[in-house]
């Protein structure tokens, strides 16, 4: 048995943790799927919901997560973890099979958010080389993409699309940068890699904000995101938005449970799983902030779906003063903050197969990255050779969901809440109160309030939007 975690280091100190935490929880699902998701559903109702589900459900269990990870730091590996914590608690170790779900849903995610992320790099480079180019011609405070006409700029994404080589070539680009910063270790690779990467993804992000509060329609992209029409709620909807607290705040995808066993026993979890849950909420808003006074000074749709930061927003930088450099800063921020997400999702597989299969750190995040690398393929093949697959067409909520959207729901609406779910009911009603209440570093009040969403709350909650969510019908 290799005891992963007494042959690691762990964070240095609770900022790196902390920095770490939010770089895992700050990425794609902030910047790319929230923004996606509150143009699809009609903003403000969606948010509205999305908040709760954060505040009562996520902030609970982010907690409820890391103080297992730590609890069960014998182990790294979310499984083991749980499992250990099942151990110290005299129950049955039949529990850890919801980190092992976690194991599971981290891997698959991991498939598809490097495609998406390559997606990101194959922009990075379109807009730095546009952007280096009206330097070169003398022109750096140019709109992005002169000279070429809307539809051209709009057809960026289909080119990517439809070249199977190119959407290759930037998945397997992203997938090694993210695998040679995992093979550094948690303290030389993934802590290094938040400290540099997530102060200067603060400082675009506030940057291109305040941006767009001048040069956009700030006004809109306020009573959109914070004017709530309740028609546009229905179980799918809340799904939708619990599936996203969980996949923003990396809840149920084994992240949070092996970043807690890094984290030493001095540290207080809850005002640290508070500062996360807080962080990864502020930099959504702040993400829909930015992108949404762009898109309706452009007279865009904001329900564009996937395609909003990809189609739309370049559209709008075409006519915007600065726009080539905007453009370029945009895109290098999402790359940084898909990175800091895609350390901690191979971060949680590799621990499981450093402990069960006895490998070393490099050859264990290898095979996992490799693997995930091999699925993402069959997603990126997903828009053009294998375009006609569905590989949920059997489900009707799911149906008509290509293979990328699918691995994407499957995880998203149904392990990563099940995962949770499960942690819940252990954390709230099985695991040893008194280890669990050390942990958690609470007493008194907030013990009692916590203690009541995780063991009441969430359970209920999360059983019924899955319920509801994925079989719309039982309402009808
Ligand atoms: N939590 C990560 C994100 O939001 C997976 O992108």
């Amino acid at each position: 048995m290799v005891t992963v975690s007494s042959t690691e280091q762990g964070w240095s100190s609770r900022t790196a943790f902390i920095l770490a935490s939010i770089g895992a929880a700050v990425g794609l699902g902030n910047i790319w799927r929230f923004p996606t998701l509150a143009g699809e559903n009609g903003g403000g109702a969606f948010v509205l919901v999305y908040i709760l589900c954060v505040a009562l459900i996520g902030m609970p269990l982010v907690l409820s997560e890391t103080l297992l990870g730590r609890a069960g730091s014998r182990y790294a590996d979310a499984q083991r973890s749980v499992a250990d914590v099942a151990k110290q608690s005299g129950v049955s170790r039949a529990w850890s099979i919801f980190g092992g779900i976690e194991v599971l849903a981290c891997f698959m995610i991991l498939s598809f958010y490097s495609v998406v992320a390559g997606w990101v790099l194959n922009y990075v480079w379109l807009s730095g080389a546009d952007f280096v180019g009206q330097l070169a011609s003398g022109a750096p405070f140019a709109g992005g993409f002169e000279g070429r006409s809307q539809d051209e700029v709009t057809g960026l994404m289909g080119e990517l699309f439809s070249s199977p080589g190119r959407l290759l070539l930037f998945h397997a680009l992203f997938m090694a940068v993210t695998y040679l910063i995992v093979a550094g270790g948690v303290h030389d690779g993934i802590e290094k890699a938040a400290k540099w990467l997530m102060p200067a993804f603060f400082f675009l992000l506030v940057g291109i904000t305040i941006y767009g509060m001048f040069e956009g329609d700030f006004a809109e992209a306020v009573i959109f995101l914070f004017t709530p029409d309740f028609s546009k709620l229905s179980a799918p909807v809340m799904n939708e938005a619990l599936g996203q607290a969980f996949f923003s705040l990396s809840l149920g995808s084994a992240v949070l449970i092996t970043y807690g066993s890094y984290v030493p026993q001095n540290v207080r979890l809850a005002p640290t799983a508070v500062t996360i849950a807080a962080a990864d909420t502020l930099v959504a808003i702040l993400a829909g902030l930015m992108i949404f006074p762009i898109v309706f000074s452009a007279g865009l749709d904001p329900a564009a779906g996937p395609a909003l930061i990809f189609q739309s927003l370049p559209v709008a930088f075409q006519a915007m003063p600065g726009g080539a450099f905007i453009g370029f800063a945009f895109f290098i921020l999402i790359f940084f903050a898909a990175l800091t997400s895609s350390i901690a999702i191979l971060e949680g597989p590799t621990a499981w197969t450093m402990e069960s299969f006895g490998l070393g750190r490099r050859a264990s995040a290898l095979l996992v990255a490799l693997g995930a690398f091999l699925i993402g393929t069959l997603c990126a093949l997903g828009y053009n050779v294998l375009a006609d697959v569905r590989p949920l067409a059997f489900w009707p909520v799911f149906a008509g969901n290509d293979i990328l959207d699918s691995i994407d729901s499957v995880t998203g609406k149904i392990m990563l809440p099940l995962a949770g779910l499960g942690v819940s009911v252990f954390v709230g009603w099985r695991a040893d109160r008194r280890l669990v209440a050390a942990q958690a570093g609470l007493s008194g009040a907030p013990l009692l309030l916590w203690r009541g969403l995780v063991a009441w709350l969430a359970p209920v909650a999360v059983f019924l939007i899955l319920l509801f969510g994925l079989f719309p019908g039982l309402l009808a």
